[in-house]
């Protein structure tokens, strides 16, 4: 693959030590785009697919010195943001951001971990939405992110729609929401302005599988960053999150 065109990509998450979720499964997904990603740790999970033990969020110190550490090629870069962990990293972020502008920030505004624990202290809740929202050009959202950010109950697809149209008004860039959790089809929204675009795969039956969101975010990014489209890097990543879920349930 000749790759020399290709935008470089930054991904700032947590650590998963069981590889389903986090930078570990940032990292692959794009290392099978066939890009190598730098990535910068916010915390340090102790978890599996099955249960989330704790987690500890790197000092202060450590965070910005990542972040200075990766100055010198993060300019104009594609920017995936997931777990945070705690709130004092927000505003150092906010300032970086400001000094690299990025080509494009994707911000997956990571609450709480698949098997229910908080990844986000209320400090940080605060800050996501009042500092880095507005800074994302895409804010891909599942129905209990996108229900706290919009303030709407989410029942089926037309208040996804309303939820997801509400979360795109306060701000310029796109909102993805990703459906999984309704019932029947499994269906994203795109909504881009005022328009919104329906993404509809047959589901694939089972338990949820951990670190999907990581999987699409980190995708899109890496489509993103080859050049191709957002609808086109949606579709691809889509693709590849369909993929984990089947390799995942064919090892039972
Ligand atoms: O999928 C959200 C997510 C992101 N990052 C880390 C996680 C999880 C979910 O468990 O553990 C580190």
């Amino acid at each position: 693959m000749f790759l020399a065109k290709s935008k470089k990509v930054i991904v700032i998450g947590g650590s998963d030590p069981s590889g389903g979720a986090g930078i570990q499964a940032d990292l692959f997904t794009l290392q099978k785009i066939g890009i190598s990603a730098s990535s910068v740790i916010t915390a340090v999970t102790a978890q599996n697919e099955n249960k989330f033990l704790s987690y500890e969020p790197v000092s202060i110190n450590n965070f910005q010195d990542q972040l200075t550490a990766l100055l010198p090629r993060a300019k104009h870069s594609i920017v995936k943001i997931g777990m945070l962990g705690s709130g004092r990293f927000i505003p150092l972020l906010v300032s970086w951001l400001k000094k690299i502008k990025p080509h494009y920030l994707i911000l997956d505004p990571v609450l709480r971990s698949s098997t229910g624990h908080s990844l986000l202290d209320k400090k940080g809740i605060q800050l996501l939405q009042r500092q880095l929202l507005d800074w994302a050009n895409l804010v891909t959202p599942n129905l209990a992110e996108a229900e706290f950010l919009s303030g709407l109950k989410i029942h089926n697809l037309p208040t996804m729609e309303s939820a997801g149209k509400k979360i795109a008004e306060r701000r310029k860039g796109a909102v993805l929401i990703k459906g999984g959790h309704l019932k029947g089809p499994a269906i994203d929204l795109l909504i881009e302005g005022k328009k919104t675009f329906k993404m509809t795969q047959h589901r694939i039956k089972g338990k949820e599988v951990h670190g999907t969101g990581c999987t699409l975010a980190s995708a899109i990014a890496g489509y993103l960053s080859l050049g191709k489209d957002l609808k086109t890097s949606i579709k691809f990543a889509r693709k590849m999150v369909r993929k984990k879920i089947k390799n995942f349930y064919s090892k039972f």
